[in-house]
């Protein structure tokens, strides 16, 4: 058994969920925050058996899209003093899906 976690964005939750469960996978939604942006995101907690991981994950990249460039203005702070905050452009690559697979060491429902 494993779990599979994948943050996806917020725009993409439908889709994917949609799919995953057309394909009698169990999900749970999670509203996260990405720490680096600030912004709402979307976690996705999906047990299942080794076997089916792949098919999971294929299932997710297909319906997040490739990952795209953007450019954002971060707030930069100059000095110590909050009183020079100002913003610098940074390009940072957002879309598709982060997902990581972990081993369940025990799975349960009583
Ligand atoms: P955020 O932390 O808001 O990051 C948004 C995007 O900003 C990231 O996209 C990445 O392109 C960039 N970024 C993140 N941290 C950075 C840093 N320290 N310096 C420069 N650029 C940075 P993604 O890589 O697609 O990540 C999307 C979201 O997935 C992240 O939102 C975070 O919520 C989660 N995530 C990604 N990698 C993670 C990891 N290794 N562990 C935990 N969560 C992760």
């Amino acid at each position: 058994m494993k779990l599979i976690y994948a943050i996806v964005r917020y725009d993409n939750e439908d889709e994917v969920i949609n799919a995953l469960t057309k394909k009698h996978y169990s999900v749970t939604k999670l509203a996260t925050t990405g720490g680096f942006l600030k912004k709402g995101n979307t976690t996705l907690l999906i047990g299942t058996e080794a076997e089916r991981v792949q098919e999971a994950i294929d299932t997710i990249k297909q319906e997040c899209g490739k990952r795209q460039k953007i450019t954002i203005n971060m707030p930069y702070i100059s000095g110590s003093a909050m009183i020079n905050c100002a913003t610098m452009p940074m390009t940072v690559e957002v879309g598709g899906a982060t997902i990581f697979v972990i081993d369940v060491e025990r799975y349960e429902k009583t």
